[in-house]
């Protein structure tokens, strides 16, 4: 082909992608598919090292990456899917926000026949067929295991142990999932209460500004069950500031083992990490290649994900990347 045909193809490439969208981020490599992606915001550090891990992913895969981020707005997300769907990516992997609302576009993305991934954050639906398979974590694992540990470490104690809990997004599936898993368990325990719950939607400010109101009641509690590091970090800042010693005063339970998390459950300011990773970028290339290949893939994939406690030495533990 004429150099200039090359070109003006090219041009034609790079215009149509920049036209989509304000906060579009295009990867070119040397194509084997092309995967849109919709993130679901920048909440916290556990969502900045998700979209890091995916960006990384498709560029050692040369994966054509489009990236496209909803600022934590399911409107925006629904317009990403519909905006793949229009320029016939080869398929569509998305983080939702909440878990309802995406039967109608899932539906149109079937009926244009290009697979989705639905990664990190699960959705309820009453047709299964409306994607290929999910990648992410067990949250009501998550939530036992929170409250596993608090059973070990109240085990010597008749106590009334009375609970905050800092809960997720509401409709988000990680916050219905550890709030679950954790009732469960705490079902078996009659000494154990929830004296407050409420939605701190996995935002730092928020985890802070509840645990400010909380102080300025009366109400008492033993025990702060966080459903993100996020929230857990404005908790422990706002306890602080307060006098109070977090990890001592009050005993902390937080989910995702962040840095920063490990780094306070080694000071003592936090005494259980439930490990919840973002990085499965890799794994969403290689299950978009065999999805795109014909290969069967499960319906469900789950990260393999441990516990982190105050009793654990973890010097050795490494670098956790996120
Ligand atoms: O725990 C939290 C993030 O969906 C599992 O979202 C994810 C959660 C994660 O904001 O930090």
């Amino acid at each position: 082909m004429k150099r200039y045909v090359w070109l003006i193809l090219i041009m034609m490439v790079i215009t149509s992608c920049e036209s989509v969208d304000n906060h579009i981020e295009t990867q070119y490599q040397s194509t084997s598919f092309v995967l849109g992606f919709s993130q679901l915001g920048s909440e916290s550090g556990w969502r900045i090292g998700n979209t890091a891990s995916i960006k990384k992913a498709s560029e050692d895969y040369g994966v054509d990456l489009i990236y496209l981020n909803a600022e934590q707005k399911y409107e925006n997300q629904i317009k990403h899917l519909r905006r793949f769907i229009a320029n016939q990516v080869d398929i569509i992997a998305f983080s939702p926000i909440v878990s309802t609302g995406w039967d109608n576009v899932l539906k149109e993305a079937k009926d244009a026949g290009i697979p989705v991934i639905i990664t990190d954050r699960g959705i309820t639906t009453v047709d299964e067929s409306l994607y290929t398979t999910f990648i992410g974590s067990d949250f009501e694992a998550e939530g036992r295991k929170a409250a596993n540990f608090l059973m070990d470490y109240y085990s010597e104690t008749d106590k009334e142990i009375r609970i905050v809990e800092l809960r997720g997004t509401d409709n988000s599936t990680p916050a219905l999932g550890r709030s679950a898993g954790f009732r469960t368990i705490l079902e078996e325990n009659k000494n154990m209460e929830i004296v407050y719950s409420t939605d701190g939607d996995f935002m730092n400010a928020r985890g802070k500004e509840i645990m400010k109101d909380i102080l300025k009641s009366n109400l008492t509690f033993d025990v702060i069950y966080s459903h993100n590091d996020a929230m857990t970090y404005g908790a422990i800042v706002a306890l602080e500031e307060a006098g109070l010693m977090p990890g001592m005063d009050v005993v902390i339970v937080s989910v995702d083992g962040e840095q920063e998390s490990i780094e306070l459950l080694k000071q003592g300011k936090i005494n259980c990490v439930v490990e919840c990773t973002p990085l499965i970028g890799n794994k969403l290339m290689e299950i978009s290649s065999m999805i795109l290949r014909g290969e069967a893939v499960p319906k469900e994939i789950y990260s393999n994900e441990t516990v982190f406690t105050m009793w654990d030495d973890l010097t050795d533990l490494p670098e956790r990347g996120y």
